[in-house]
């Protein structure tokens, strides 16, 4: 596939092909960890990915055959979250976590190799996972000193069922990648070589969907889970619906041609 670059950063690539845009990050002396600064690139490529009419679908994927992502960087983990170069500790990946949930097309992890801790609380709340035979997933928060009790645990729950969420945070353990896929974590396992193939191929499949309809479904999956703000994400997509519609074009017409509206004329629906 011919991925021409959409915008150079540091810690990640952002790539663009027929619809399909992909967010790699680039850290592989790390296992492809991310520090603050990757998850401020990550966001804006995020937010662009929002804005451009052109993206349809969104890939997440990490550097190499070893590792999608390793979680947060050790090495800049300081008191008070990852010490970014402006020396202020954070825990931004959370905002990525909020853009990916409200991104009105979907994102799939594309996971080649290691997701691990925050990196597999990345692959968790993408919409979909694709994943290598070689690729492993586990958290290993309370072994290391750190824990992911929003989506990390609530969806990861609603995808592998709370008992296994549990075993999965409380031990710490590793899973390869079928048994990810039995416990209802990863759509589909594919070998290596195949993987990037694979995941264009969902992409198109998804790309022959009706983008609207793909929308309105994401936002109710989540809306279940998300509470009054998934409730505010899917309310506004039936704005957008409504202001699409006649009815809500003679509510604005009528105040600006200073008269009443007419509402009578349109139909109401059983
Ligand atoms: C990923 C894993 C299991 C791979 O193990 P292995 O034995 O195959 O490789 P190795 O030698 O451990 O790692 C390769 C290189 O990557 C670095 C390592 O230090 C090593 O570097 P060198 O010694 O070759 O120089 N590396 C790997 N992960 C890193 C990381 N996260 N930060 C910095 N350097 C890293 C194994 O490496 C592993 O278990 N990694 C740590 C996973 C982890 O605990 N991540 C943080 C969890 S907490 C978190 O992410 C989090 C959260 O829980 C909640 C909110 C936000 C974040």
């Amino acid at each position: 596939f011919s991925w021409e670059t959409i915008k150079e950063y540091q810690d990640i690539k952002f790539e663009f092909f027929e619809g399909i845009a992909k967010i790699t990050i680039n850290r592989p002396e790390v296992y492809n960890a991310f520090r603050p600064e990757t998850n401020i690139e990550m966001i804006d490529a995020m937010d662009i990915c929002r804005e451009r009419q052109d993206v349809r679908v969104v890939i997440m994927t990490g550097t190499g055959d070893k590792a999608f992502c390793s979680g947060g960087d050790q090495n800049v983990k300081g008191k008070g979250g990852y010490v970014g170069e402006d020396g202020v500790p954070r825990l931004n990946v959370l905002d990525l976590h909020k853009r990916i949930r409200s991104m009105p097309k979907p994102v799939i992890a594309m996971v080649n190799g290691y997701a691990i801790g925050g990196g597999h609380v990345l692959h968790v709340v993408c919409d979909l996972t694709i994943a290598s035979d070689n690729a492993r997933f586990g958290q290993t928060g309370p072994k290391v000193g750190s824990f992911d009790a929003g989506f990390g645990s609530s969806y990861l729950a609603r995808h592998v069922g709370q008992k296994k969420a549990r075993e999965i945070w409380f031990l710490c353990q590793q899973y390869t990648a079928k048994e990810a896929e039995e416990m209802g974590m990863v759509n589909k396992v594919v070998p290596l070589e195949q993987l990037e193939e694979t995941t264009v191929e969902w992409c198109r499949i998804i790309m022959m969907r009706s983008p609207m309809a793909v929308r309105m479904i994401k936002r109710g999956l989540n809306a279940e889970l998300d509470g009054q703000a998934g409730i505010m994400e899917m309310a506004g997509d039936a704005t957008l619906m409504f202001y699409l519609m006649e009815e809500a074009q003679e509510g604005k017409n009528a105040f600006l041609e200073k008269r009443d509206p007419d509402f009578n004329k349109y139909p109401k629906f059983p």
